[in-house]
């Protein structure tokens, strides 16, 4: 890899391992696994490349619902899960349920747990109710959430203040990160929170 397509000071060892479509024997080898998951479109494997300063190692597209399988990457000691999205209204309704079915399956399986799940939401939108409900299942389950809201380039500094209102009424006193795998905006805060 180049130094022109490195976007992180953090040069962590990072390489596109598989794609998985369902059960996998390298999800239970025991290596720390960190899951990013979040609407379709709203940056996950923009984010994978911004948190690891490798620009091109996960696919992102203007087209929504580009990642139809689990893909796995190393990345130092651990492994990056990019995971499909939801809510992509578009997609014949037996692709969504597949895609949604293999989220559920990834997230809630009895063999083994991601270390840490970052959900990225829209910092323009805030959190939708697909998001709220599946943020409501990983905290059931007890899963350790990171919510990062992605694409914050595209809010006006002069409209932080009611964003950041509407983004507490929603989530109440959870930490969200303003972030944008666009600019870099956030990277640091964020590389923080995953490494500690
Ligand atoms: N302005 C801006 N655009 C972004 C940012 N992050 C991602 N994008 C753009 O949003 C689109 C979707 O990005 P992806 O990273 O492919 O999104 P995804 O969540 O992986 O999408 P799916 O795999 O389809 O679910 C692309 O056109 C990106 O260039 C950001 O922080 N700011
Ligand atoms: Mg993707």
């Amino acid at each position: 890899m180049t130094e022109k397509n490195r976007t992180s000071n953090l040069s962590l060892p990072a390489k596109f391992l598989k794609t998985a479509m369902g059960a996998d024997p390298i999800f239970s080898d025991g290596t720390p696994q960190i899951a990013l998951i979040g609407r379709s479109n709203v940056g996950k494997s923009s984010t994978l490349n911004a948190l690891t300063g490798v620009k091109k190692l996960a696919i992102a597209s203007a087209t929504p619902g580009r990642t139809r399988g689990i893909n796995l990457f190393s990345w130092g000691d651990s492994y990056l899960v990019d995971l499909p999205g939801y809510g992509y209204a578009k997609l014949p309704d037996k692709e969504r349920r597949r895609l949604s079915e293999l989220m559920g399956w990834y997230l809630f399986n009895d063999s083994f747990s991601p270390r840490l799940v970052i959900q990225i939401i829209d910092a323009r939108l805030g959190p939708t109710p697909a998001d709220l409900e599946v943020l409501g299942l990983l905290e059931a389950n007890e899963r350790r959430v990171l919510l990062i809201a992605n694409k914050s380039d595209k809010i006006k500094a002069g409209d932080r203040a009611k964003i950041r209102r509407l983004l507490t009424s929603k989530l109440g006193s959870r930490p969200v990160f303003f972030y944008s795998a666009k600019t870099g905006m956030g990277v640091p805060e964020v590389l923080k929170e995953i490494l500690c």
